[in-house]
């Protein structure tokens, strides 16, 4: 039995090679999969467009889909354990929050399971001898490409959506994190996903994801990665055009006044910095702190961070895990270097623990870099690791106008006890999510997504649907007569 799922059969890869998957603790193999090239895309899209024109799916009841969709959420619960460990070894990152991940998933599933066919569209009215309704299609095939922090997570907001608004798909996960979307597969089988509606290919970026955003039967691309390869996707789609959706991370601002509440802003801050190593798109890797608080805000973060325990995410003890492949911590470490040459200070961290129980993995110590202002590169470039930095300023006006300062916008937060400026400064802020007085929480039921360089379009709650479906007018004429438009 092969690692690829294609036209509902799990095949090998027609070239027969196969690529091993490596834990990031300690640098083991944990398995090798099938590496697909562009002939597995080929196939899998062609059985996707197939699905979408002769299976009973796009044009089945809803009941149908939504049914399905309820089914994958409670059989990924029933595998929570399974699939929570899968994950650990893939990506490095803590069993407590793997599990979360997939507690999130199964609800996403549950949520475009709630909200398929709810909207049935709209009645427009034009006058008594018209009945024109607006409503809603699936788009067709579509090409998903998720990232390897959250890989599971990323993919179901994604394929939950398409699968509710009844289109077909296939799915390519990071090469560097295949297995926990290997393991959804399967329950997409199991829950009796026809043939050719959910397909799976795993490969590398250039050779398989491009085969995907290529392909001319391909109707929508959407993929959640890094910023330049977003650019080239959409440079890829404009050739269909196809219909397109990004998200493409950020540098995302946490903004904390004097008069916030000390501790749990501290807190939040480790939190929204630190969480799985600052490998995630919303993380508050950019701290603006008042100045009348910064010295001892900074005290307070730095002297925490430098207690978070590292180590195997499979041991309970654990807070945090290594960073997810080899090549990604040396990304990270050029940015430590570059923050350093710019004149950041380094407060805590800056460099791999001495720990020798962590050496074969790819640890980086929790860095807080203090004395940075936004001509640096390092508050500027999404680093995507376990580094914040530290920026001052004197009032809400000069808050807002920092925060503001970044091409990407995808989220951010306000901390202080001042309702009203709460509201004002997160009415101010340019980015797809703020959060007051919190970091990091977000419900399938609201919008993900951001402003600027940090995506096209939105993942999540009624939009996330919509990204997967065309808005089609039907206009009917109840008294249908001759128009005399032309005369002869
Ligand atoms: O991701 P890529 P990389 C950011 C983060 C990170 C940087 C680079 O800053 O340091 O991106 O990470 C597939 N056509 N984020 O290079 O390349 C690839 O195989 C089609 C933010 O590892 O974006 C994988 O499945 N697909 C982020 C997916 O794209 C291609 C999460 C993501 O990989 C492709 C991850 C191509 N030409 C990184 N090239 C977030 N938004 O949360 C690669 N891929």
């Amino acid at each position: 039995m092969g690692d690829l799922y294609i036209d509902g059969a799990w095949v090998g890869a027609a070239g027969g090679e196969r690529r091993e998957v490596v834990n990031p603790f300690d640098a083991s193999v944990v398995t090798t999969v099938d590496e697909a090239g562009a002939k597995d895309v080929d196939r899998a899209v062609r059985a996707a467009r197939r699905a979408f024109e002769e299976e009973e799916w796009a044009s089945a009841p809803v009941r149908r889909r939504s049914d399905l969709l309820l089914e994958v959420s409670r059989l990924l619960l029933r595998d929570q354990e399974e699939i929570a460990r899968i994950e650990t070894a893939d990506t490095g990152k803590t069993l407590t929050e793997a599990r979360i991940d997939v507690e999130d998933v199964s609800n996403a599933f549950r949520y475009f399971a709630e909200i398929a066919g709810k909207d049935g569209g709209r009645v427009v009215d034009v006058g008594p001898d018209v009945l024109s309704r607006v409503v809603y299609a699936p788009i067709g095939v579509c090409a998903l490409i998720a990232p390897w922090n959250y890989p599971l997570l990323q993919a179901s907001w994604k394929v939950a959506p398409a699968l509710a608004a009844g289109n077909t798909f296939v799915l390519k996960p990071s090469e560097t994190t295949p297995l926990s979307t290997i393991h959804m597969l399967r329950l997409i089988e199991e829950a009796g996903a026809p043939p050719g509606v959910a397909n799976l290919v795993l490969g590398s970026g250039a050779t398989v994801g491009a085969a995907m955003t290529e392909h001319p039967e391909v109707d929508l691309v959407s993929f959640t990665g890094g910023l330049s390869t977003g650019r080239r996707i959409m440079a890829a789609a404009a050739e269909g055009p196809k219909n397109i959706a990004l998200e493409l991370g950020g540098k995302n601002p946490n903004v904390v006044f004097a008069d916030c509440d000390f501790e749990a802003a501290v807190d939040n801050a480790l939190n929204a910095s630190f969480l799985h190593s600052g490998q995630v798109c919303s993380a508050g890797s950019r701290l603006l702190v008042q100045d009348t608080l910064h010295d001892r805000f900074v005290a307070r973060l730095a002297e925490r961070a430098a207690r978070i325990r590292l180590g195997d995410g499979t041991d309970e003890r654990t807070e945090s895990g290594p960073l997810s492949s080899a090549e990604h911590r040396e990304k990270v470490e050029r940015y430590l270097e570059i923050g350093r040459s710019e004149g950041a200070r380094v407060v805590c961290g800056g460099k791999r623990p001495d720990d020798p129980a962590l050496a074969r993995g790819f640890f980086l110590e929790p860095t807080v870099f203090a004395d940075c202002d936004r001509s640096m590169r390092i508050v500027q470039e999404e680093v995507f690791g376990p580094v914040v930095t530290v920026e001052r300023f004197r009032d809400e006006e000069e808050a807002v106008r920092l925060a503001n300062d970044t091409r990407y916008g995808l989220a951010g937060a306000v901390w202080t006890s001042d309702a009203s400026r709460a509201q004002r400064v997160a009415g101010r802020l340019r980015h797809g999510t703020v959060w007051i007085n919190d970091f990091h929480p977000y419900v399938p039921q609201a919008e993900w997504g951001g402003f600027g360089l940090s995506g096209v379009g939105r993942e999540l709650g009624p939009t996330g649907l919509r990204e997967y479906q065309e808005a089609k007018h039907v206009y009917q004429n109840l008294r249908p007569a001759v128009s005399g438009w032309f005369k002869g």
